[in-house]
């Protein structure tokens, strides 16, 4: 298992819309152990597969927020929302590309996604809360989106004057 860099906004790679997984196979198992080693390493609730630079349809996630509460680590391949309720939510959200940034975003309170696990088989479950809010914002990474694409241009562009200065502190040393 391995850490993987996480990629930081502004970067092309994170406004494409990602393939659907073809075949589940070894390699797609090692990619998402070290997905899910790399989210709880960072630490965050969620990571889409893009944001490691690999532009298919998959994410991990584990929203358990209690520090004794068993994890709950998913991976889910080819996700799609079949529903989301009318009434909305509001999260303060943040990204691992785009870090120390944190903003709220309204979304449906509830989505329905299905899914494939590791071993191909389907899956469909109703989110809820955290769990909702994340699931969406990981599908959203797999279409090119982010959270700040929500925001107001302006404060966006605040967003992202600070992370093309970050990178170039980054790249500097
Ligand atoms: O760790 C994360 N926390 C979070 C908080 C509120 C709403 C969404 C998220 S997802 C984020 C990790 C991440 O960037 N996933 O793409
Ligand atoms: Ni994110």
């Amino acid at each position: 298992m391995s850490i993987l860099p996480i990629l930081i906004h502004p970067d092309p790679r994170l406004k494409k819309v990602c393939a659907p997984v073809g075949e589940i196979d070894k390699d797609l198992r090692a990619l998402a152990d070290n997905m899910l080693e790399t989210m709880y390493d960072a630490p965050g609730i969620g990571l889409a597969a893009p944001q490691v630079g690999v532009m298919k349809r998959l994410f991990v996630m584990d929203c358990v927020k209690e520090e004794n509460a068993a994890p709950q680590p998913m991976v889910l391949i080819n996700p799609e929302v079949t529903w989301v309720s009318d009434d909305m939510n509001t999260y303060e959200e943040g990204c691992l590309s785009i870090p120390d940034q944190y903003a709220e975003v309204e979304r449906p309170a509830q989505a329905r996604v299905r899914w494939l696990d590791l071993d191909g088989r389907q899956h469909e479950e109703q989110f809820d809360k955290l769990w909702a809010t994340c699931s969406q914002h990981e599908i959203d990474h797999l279409n090119g989106k982010l959270f700040i694409d929500y925001l107001k241009p302006l404060k966006r562009q605040m967003i992202t004057r600070k992370m093309v200065k970050l990178k170039r502190e980054m790249a500097r040393g």
